[in-house]
């Protein structure tokens, strides 16, 4: 049992009042709030600790310099990579999976190569394959799920042959909550030698990551969902990988010398950080990931599948309400159509009550085109929803179902 009237003391937002009502947030698989630790880590860095990182010797730089590298040194932990050199701070997720599609795709890839994914994925785990296949002539293959938002193992197995050069797949579904068999995933590719990029924005705050027990080759997930600021995320791969593969930006703090004739590049990790980053901010990260260890993410998860749980069971019970994806393994999203109402009216009429939710496709259209709706409404938990809220939750969906007759 997580002490949770302390834990939601920890997030003053939770505090606020949304159109008079107490707020109800339900919208974290898009984006989840911030304990005050996190926010007093980037207070005082912009207080007492700023400066630029790996420029100056004065002392304001030696100190943000040591705050940012003990952030990737966390980050580190969290994952349980083998080296600091793995862990290359980005901007989110997204920029992690293009980082890899134009550095390791344009450089290991070539015409006719073959790239499989999933039927589940975010636009993020797509679109930047679908631009690589563009300019490389690769091939995007997809492999296909069931009703329930099941990844179809056999299919996916049966996609990979002699051409395919990287598997790219979620963690954890962000339109229907489905975790995959991402284990017996990586086993198949790496039987075949395919390299794994698994795709964790959903996964890593709900779920704990061992990248070295997976053994996947490159993992990747953002801040922001993970309790910490946005414009902050993490690109893990293997040293091997990231030794072989080419800078994705250039620019200050990745070089080691530069010439007009020729530049060398710096070591790992900031071969692949140029420019300076977005330092408070990610020692705001490093705050939120000590936020999150010290409540234990198995504690976290536990907490998440009850709600899960509880969620689901009521929302069965609501005549016209539809559960958009039903994977035996799932993490803490329920989303949802209602018959005869739009999901955008279901948000608006939520957020009238309080609610926050997200209604719409959720960068998932592939998702909703499969189940032939053009949006849904999702609710997804963090470690501070309460059973209390669903019940809220539901008493707004069933007076808008009334509603709407
Ligand atoms: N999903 C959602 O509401 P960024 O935007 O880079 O932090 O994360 C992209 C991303 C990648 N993969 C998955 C599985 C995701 O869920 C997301 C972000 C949010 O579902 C915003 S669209």
């Amino acid at each position: 049992m997580l002490p949770i009237d302390q834990i939601r003391a920890d997030f003053p937002i939770l505090g606020e009042k949304i159109r008079n009502q107490p707020l109800v947030y339900l919208d974290n698989a898009a984006s989840c709030q911030k304990p005050q630790a996190v926010i007093d880590a980037i207070v005082h860095t912009y207080s007492h600790e700023y400066a630029n990182i790996h420029r100056g010797v004065h002392t304001l730089s030696v100190r943000a310099t040591e705050k940012f590298e003990a952030a990737r040194e966390k980050a580190r932990t969290f994952i349980n990579a083998k080296s600091d050199k793995e862990i290359i701070f980005v901007r989110g997720a997204t920029e992690a999976i293009n980082l890899v599609a134009q550095s390791y795709g344009r450089s290991h890839l070539q015409t006719g190569d073959e790239i499989v994914i999933s039927a589940m994925e975010h636009h993020a785990n797509i679109v930047p394959w679908q631009m690589l296949c563009q300019q490389i002539g690769a091939v995007l293959k997809v492999a296909p799920m069931n009703q329930k938002g099941e990844l179809l193992f056999d299919d996916f197995e049966n996609l990979l042959n002699g051409n395919t050069k990287l598997v790219a797949i979620t963690h954890m579904s962000n339109a229907l909550g489905s975790i995959n068999p991402v284990e017996d995933i990586i086993a198949a590719a790496h039987g075949k030698n395919i390299p794994v990029l698994l795709d964790g924005a959903q996964a890593t705050p709900h779920t704990p990551v061992d990248v070295q027990r997976l053994d996947c080759d490159f993992y990747v997930f953002s801040g922001h969902k993970l309790y910490g600021p946005s414009g902050t995320g993490v690109l893990y791969g293997k040293q091997a990988l990231l030794e072989a593969m080419p800078p994705y930006q250039g620019g200050g703090d990745m070089i080691r010398t530069v010439s007009f004739e020729k530049t060398t590049y710096a070591g790992l990790p900031h071969k692949f950080e140029a420019g300076t980053p977005a330092i408070a901010e990610i020692i705001g990260l490093g705050a939120a990931i000590d936020y999150v260890s010290g409540i234990g993410i198995e504690n976290i998860a536990a907490h998440e599948a009850d709600l899960l749980a509880y969620a689901t069971e009521q929302a069965l019970q609501i005549k016209g309400l539809n559960i958009i994806g039903q994977a035996e393994h799932k993490g803490g999203i329920l989303s949802f159509t209602l018959d005869h109402i739009h999901p955008h009216d279901i948000g608006t009429m939520l957020d009238s009550l309080g609610i926050a939710i997200r209604a719409g496709h959720h960068c998932a259209m592939p998702v909703m085109d499969f189940y032939g709706v053009p949006a849904t409404a999702r609710a997804s938990f963090a470690l501070y929803n309460t059973r209390q809220e669903i019940d809220v939750l539901m008493q707004g969906i069933a007076s808008l179902i009334e509603m709407f007759g």
